[in-house]
């Protein structure tokens, strides 16, 4: 593959740059006692206004892809209310990256939700598949003179099914403990649960009328697993015909999963969670987004923790960016389609760990195509520094950083560098050149 074909590029998510994303679920969680969310997006990153300078920066550092999202609370902010304006926005952002040279790749969904929809029942509820089918179709109109080569449908499908995993064993854990702790302490904890848990459920009430929201990333169940699937198929059907050319697909967050001696069915059972449950919607997809950000390792006793010593990055992951060439693997051995890594990155205040984690992860990437695995592109997260959820503006992911402030742009060396990756491999062009010299 010529390194032209190849896309370089990093990714962004609408609700964590944009700023002011009002109509969603997740603003409205902000607001609440008992949302979750520490801190609010406010303005993030204020790229709703600023895109135009961020993704020049991507050019001129030589990156030619940036994925994005649409915002679907935005484009529908009430159900069956469409504002071209919004749509227009984004149309503008694709007619931008064209007139730079550099490939749109858009995620429909990725987490937020209109508001609207959470108070149907949101993503427990089967209503959620004709209305995503129904944003899915509005959008893909409104495209059908762009030229789009990669739609991802939905962001990380399998989030739900991860969250719920780990509260399972979250709580597994804390009966271990709980039953170390005396029975009046037990009464007391119960007690005051109870309080938070009427009150959280008042609140819920009161902002989107039902007592357990089912936001995107809250935990899944096997039924609303199978809503996302049939949402994402259905999505699926409406871009094939509408945008033919167009390759579509969705994206799952995947770690790099191993085990130690006694972990081997642990292991197995994570990897099934991750990857082979949402296997049979995405079979035939014309290509995979792979998110990975770092390895999981068990033993006999579960999950267990980075080794002594071992590196962490700001959000407490053991520092392994040969996770990501582990994943694509073992991916391709069940799924043939195209592989587009969609996030790849590392959250630190030192830009040079940075720049070994992408040399390192790029190194692994290009290996896997020196293999023939069909990988088509590379997307750093992320572009910006940006809102990281419930983690706020603590986390710094960017390729360029945002002063919280004044939101002005710093662009690190990790941009420039990774925007001179290429796809040969250089001991092989060396030893080429060398080859020539010697008249072979
Ligand atoms: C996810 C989301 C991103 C995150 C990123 C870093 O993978 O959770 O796609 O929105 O910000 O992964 O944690």
């Amino acid at each position: 593959m010529r390194n032209s074909d190849f896309l370089i590029g990093a990714a962004t998510a609408a609700h964590q740059v944009e700023g002011n994303n009002t109509n969603s679920d997740i603003w409205a969680m902000e607001q609440m006692k008992y949302g979750g969310y520490p801190e609010k997006s406010l303005v993030a990153a204020d790229h709703y206004n600023r895109y135009k300078e961020d993704i020049s920066l991507l050019k001129q550092a030589g990156l030619n892809a940036y994925r994005f999202s649409f915002e679907w609370a935005r484009i529908e902010p009430s159900e069956g209310i469409f504002d071209e304006r919004e749509m227009q926005h984004y149309l503008d952002m694709v007619h931008f990256c064209k007139e730079n040279k550099i490939e749109p790749v858009i995620t429909l969904h990725h987490f937020s939700s209109p508001k609207w929809l959470i108070e149907k029942g949101g993503w427990e509820s089967e209503k959620v598949i004709d209305a995503f089918v129904n944003y899915t179709r509005y959008v893909a109109k409104n495209l059908s003179n762009e030229d789009i080569k990669y739609i991802c449908t939905i962001n990380e499908a399998n989030m739900g099914n991860l969250i719920s995993i780990y509260i399972r064993q979250a709580m597994e854990q804390r009966e271990k403990q709980n039953e170390e702790q005396t029975s009046i302490q037990i009464g007391l904890n119960i007690e005051e649960m109870k309080r938070e848990q009427e009150e959280k459920v008042r609140e819920n009430l009161e902002v989107f009328g039902v007592e357990e929201p089912a936001v995107f990333v809250s935990p899944r169940s096997p039924k609303g697993n199978q809503i996302i699937m049939d949402a994402h198929r259905a999505a699926v059907d409406v871009i094939h015909k509408m945008l033919p050319d167009t390759k579509v697909g969705l994206s799952l967050s995947l770690r790099d999963v191993q085990c130690v001696e006694g972990g081997e069915e642990r292991a197995e059972k994570d990897w099934h969670d991750e990857f082979e449950e949402f296997l049979p919607a995405i079979i035939d997809d014309d290509f995979l987004g792979v998110q990975n950000y770092t390895r999981t390792r068990f033993g006999s006793e579960g999950e267990l923790t980075p080794e002594e010593g071992a590196e962490l990055t700001q959000m407490g992951y053991e520092f392994y960016p040969e996770g990501l060439p582990n994943v694509i693997r073992r991916v391709h051995t069940a799924f043939k389609g195209d592989i587009l890594v969609t996030e790849n990155g590392i959250a630190t205040d030192d830009d040079t760990r940075r720049v070994e984690f992408i040399k390192r992860a790029f190194a692994g990437v290009r290996d896997c195509i020196n293999d023939g695995i069909p990988v088509k592109g590379y997307m750093y997260w992320s572009l910006l520094d940006n809102f990281e959820w419930q983690s706020g503006y603590s986390m710094r992911f960017g390729l360029i950083g945002v002063d919280r402030q004044t939101r002005e742009r710093s662009v690190r060396p990790s941009l420039q560098f990774l925007g001179e990756q290429k796809l040969t491999d250089y001991r092989k062009k060396n030893f080429a050149v060398a080859a020539m010299a010697n008249g072979r």
